[in-house]
């Protein structure tokens, strides 16, 4: 009886299964028959599974797009006034949008508007391929951050003093020693590179950095020793941690004129080679 009352109960699901897929073509009485082919329907159902791994993927492609947005209408984050009512002597509470540069903020021009040069409370930065080449013995980090600054000075940029270059060392990753700035970082004539640091390092960049500090156009490559997303691109010598030009020596390469993540690691190439570097504003 038992074993009969489990079988009643599976052909039940088993019409409702077939009701579900065949639109209502079993009978029911066919019960043991439906049950089977309700098993042969089980594709179908994995193939919702499949259309489910799709979601996901097409998902993440907006996900950097929405990252962006967010990013943006954060930007309106004037947050608590109150902060300042209660901070007295906390010089942590500041706030975005009330006129103070204060704390962590680099601006504070009291709007909303991102292509200001200030938004979010973060200054744009400027980034430029420099429009001289170097062999790979840069008198290491330090040697290459001045070749960006002196770049910047001769071209009459203003903060030329903090540019620093996107290079990284085995010990030293591009995004430990560089500013991971909110604000939006630009080219030399304005064009936006990445809204912020996190568009910088997404593997997708908004424009080439193909724009020297005299406004010129430099399609080749820069040293970088560095992956999109500002960590070492190990496999090389660095050359050296920069300091030979020794073609027994290799590093990174990227392409200037690419928005991919190509644009910071395409290939190594040897330390003899006369190549640009990038500049970033800090
Ligand atoms: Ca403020
Ligand atoms: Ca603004």
């Amino acid at each position: 009886m038992r074993a009969i009352f489990i079988r009643m109960i599976l052909s039940l699901f088993g019409c409702a299964w077939s009701g579900a897929q065949y639109d209502g073509g079993g009978s029911g009485e066919t019960s043991m028959g439906i049950t089977t082919e309700s098993g042969a329907v089980m594709p179908t159902t994995s193939t919702n599974v499949a259309d489910g791994d799709e979601i996901p993927s097409s998902g993440s492609g907006s996900a950097d797009e929405t990252t962006m947005d967010g990013t943006e209408s954060g930007e309106g984050g004037e947050s608590s006034s109150t902060g300042e009512g209660t901070s007295g002597t906390t010089e942590q509470m500041s706030a975005c949008g009330d006129g103070v540069v204060e704390g962590n903020e680099t601006c504070d021009d009291m709007n909303d508007v991102p292509d200001d040069g200030c938004k979010a409370c973060a200054r744009d930065s400027v980034v430029f391929i420099t429009s001289e080449r170097y062999r790979g013995d840069l008198n290491g980090l330090a040697g290459a951050d001045q070749r960006c600054r002196m770049l910047a000075a001769i071209a009459g940029l203003q903060r030329f003093e903090t540019f620093r270059a996107w290079l990284s060392t085995a010990e030293t990753a591009a995004a430990d020693r560089l500013l991971n700035s909110k604000g939006r970082y630009v080219l030399i004539n304005g064009l936006v590179v990445a809204e912020d640091w996190d568009g910088l390092v997404s593997g997708i960049l908004l424009h080439p950095i193909d724009v020297d500090e005299l406004s010129q156009t430099q399609d080749y490559r820069a040293w970088t020793g560095t992956l999109y997303n500002g960590q070492p691109a190990f496999g090389t010598e660095f050359c050296d941690s920069w300091t030979t030009f020794s073609a027994d020596f290799m590093s990174g390469t990227g392409l200037s004129s690419v928005v991919d993540e190509t644009w910071s690691f395409f290939s190594n190439v040897g330390c003899a080679q006369d190549l640009h570097l990038y500049c970033i504003e800090q």
